[in-house]
């Protein structure tokens, strides 16, 4: 391994500026920062806002959705999820994020949808990142897991 045992955590390389790229990322925390507050002029609900929900994907693959939608959200305001833990164990394949609201009596309706791809070799590890295509936006807070950290 010629000497990267030396790099600190998560480099490697003859001088340890090479991010190694990790197992799985795990999302820890996800809020949702903007959303368009209509359809196009039309309210997403009649009498009050979304009832928004995420589906994340990888490909095709659903992954992850939180365990109750934020009811009535403020297209002003920035909302949390509540999620268990979020792992995504390709970091390299494309993701996507869809941004839903709830509709007890109609199909859901999407307010947008962000691709991604969850790892990138050059960007120094951020634990906080933004997920955004200009309608909708996700800001997560993220960790990342190495399979020699399982003990
Ligand atoms: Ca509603
Ligand atoms: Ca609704």
């Amino acid at each position: 391994m010629e000497g990267s045992c030396d790099c600190p955590d998560k480099f490697t390389g003859p001088d340890c500026s090479e991010q190694k790229t990790p197992d799985k990322i795990e999302i820890r925390s996800i809020q949702v920062t903007n959303f368009p507050g209509s359809n196009e002029g039309t309210a997403w609900d009649i009498n009050d806002g979304p009832d928004l929900y995420f589906r994340l994907y990888e490909g095709e693959t659903p992954l992850a959705q939180p365990m109750i939608p934020v009811d009535d959200a403020d297209y002003l305001q920035d909302h949390f999820f509540f999620v268990d833990q979020i792992f995504m164990k390709n970091v390299l394949n494309e993701h996507s994020l869809q941004l839903r609201d709830y509709d007890a009596e109609d199909d859901d309706e999407i307010l947008g949808e962000v691709k991604f791809i969850p790892y990138e070799s050059n960007n120094g590890f951020p634990a906080v990142i933004t997920w955004e295509n200009g309608t909708v936006a996700f800001t997560a807070e993220i960790d990342y897991i190495y399979n020699r950290d399982l003990r």
